[in-house]
């Protein structure tokens, strides 16, 4: 079995009540086996939806195999009346459903140098699914929030170990009152038209469109209303920005809303391509408004010796809401050789990808430009 990630030397106990190890689609590769953790690779992201055998999936525990009959939701907190909904309860309520995309926030890490804590995703910690279920403003509703609420918080039923909290933890997140009002976030039952899977949550899961994939609680059984900051280990320690010379007891800033970021999808790395014409694709999306713009550059690593040239590319498909929009560039690469292509994204507010995202102590929240090598070999196409 591959080692769970956590400090070297200490292990990371599991226990889920009643978890149990659902196997990964095989499209998928296996970073962790206990707890799951497992991507794609980008040869296999390049479409608007992307098919949940090839979903990427982060599991901090093992994944807990809930009942449909016994589970419940529970709304507590700054609320008039508490409430607790089985499933058959809150599937009742108006529906809704649409696209959104989640990206987890140590997506890209394995780029980062130095290296950080974290599970060392290459860059297919991404995928976009079409997700039903009822939004979480109805829900809240029925319950009456408090004046004075700031976030609400979502309670999953897995739990487990930390290497370094002496308690057993269950995973938690919370987000803004406002996120949790905007009638987009969702409480899912239903990916890509289907119930969703063990590891995608079942029964019930939130989603929370344009932030980072650790907002979407999976297992989700509880909700809590809260006047404050919430003070969680997730919220807290592994989610968060700390860049250097931060201080240990100062507050972080929590790790939210999805960074501006693209990725080539076509060529896959270390794929020889011949000398001639080609259609490079890939997407680009911001948690910050749709795609405006994705340029892409043949040149060299080192601006000084080269200086970018940024080429415009075609965004196909209609621009995408909480999601991504595919885009190709047509090239002529005529002879043989060693490149490097780099794609670059911008979003309706001017926000931009750096060429090299800020390094930050979790490896969070990167979105560098996505450099890939090509070698341009064999006989030309005709
Ligand atoms: N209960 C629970 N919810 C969770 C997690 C978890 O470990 N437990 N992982 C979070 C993180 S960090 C991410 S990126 C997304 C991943 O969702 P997926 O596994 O369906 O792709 O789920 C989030 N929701
Ligand atoms: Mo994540």
């Amino acid at each position: 079995m591959i080692s769970p990630p956590g400090r070297a030397g200490i292990p990371r106990p599991p226990p889920t009540p009643g978890g149990a190890v659902e196997e990964p689609p095989n499209e998928l590769d296996v970073l962790t086996r206990l707890p799951l953790c497992a991507e794609a690779a980008l040869t296999l992201l390049g479409d608007p939806i992307t098919p949940t055998p090839r979903f990427f999936i982060r599991n901090h525990f093992p994944a807990p195999r809930l009942e449909l009959a016994s589970w419940r939701l529970v709304i507590d907190g700054e609320v008039e009346r508490p409430v607790s909904l089985s499933y058959e309860d809150l599937v009742r309520l108006p529906r809704r459903e649409g696209i959104a995309l989640l990206e987890c926030a140590g997506n890209s890490r394995s780029g980062v140098n130095p290296p950080t804590e974290g599970v060392r995703w290459s860059n297919g910690a991404v995928g976009a699914a079409r997700w039903a279920g009822v939004p979480l403003a109805s829900v809240l509703e029925r319950a009456g929030v408090k004046p004075g609420a700031k976030e609400v918080v979502f309670e999953g039923a897995d739990r487990g170990r930390e290497p370094d909290v002496p308690e057993e933890l269950q995973y938690a997140m919370s987000i803004s009152i406002e996120k949790a009002r905007d009638g987009d976030t969702l409480l899912a039952d239903r990916m890509n038209g289907a119930p969703l899977s063990v590891n995608h949550g079942f029964p019930v899961r939130a989603i929370v469109p344009d932030w980072y994939g650790m907002a979407s609680v999976k297992w989700v059984t509880k909700l809590t209303v809260i006047d404050h900051a919430f003070q969680g280990y997730f919220r807290t320690r592994p989610y968060v920005y700390i860049h250097e010379g931060d201080s240990v007891g100062g507050t972080k800033t929590p790790v939210t809303v999805q960074r501006v970021k693209s990725l080539i999808t076509w060529p896959g790395e270390g794929q020889p391509i011949r000398p001639g014409r080609h259609t490079i694709r890939g997407v680009a999306w911001s948690g910050g408004g749709p795609i405006s713009r994705v340029e892409l550059s043949v040149g060299r690593l080192d601006p000084a010796t080269e200086p970018d040239q940024w080429r415009p590319t075609r965004l196909t498909g209609d621009p995408a809401l909480h999601s991504w929009t595919p885009w190709e560039y047509e090239i002529e690469l005529a002879r043989p050789g060693y490149y490097v292509f780099r794609v670059r994204a911008t979003d309706a507010h001017g926000n931009t990808q750096p060429v090299l995202s800020p390094w930050n102590f979790r490896g969070v929240g990167i979105n560098s430009v996505h450099q890939l090598p090509v070698v341009v070999e064999g006989e030309p196409l005709r």
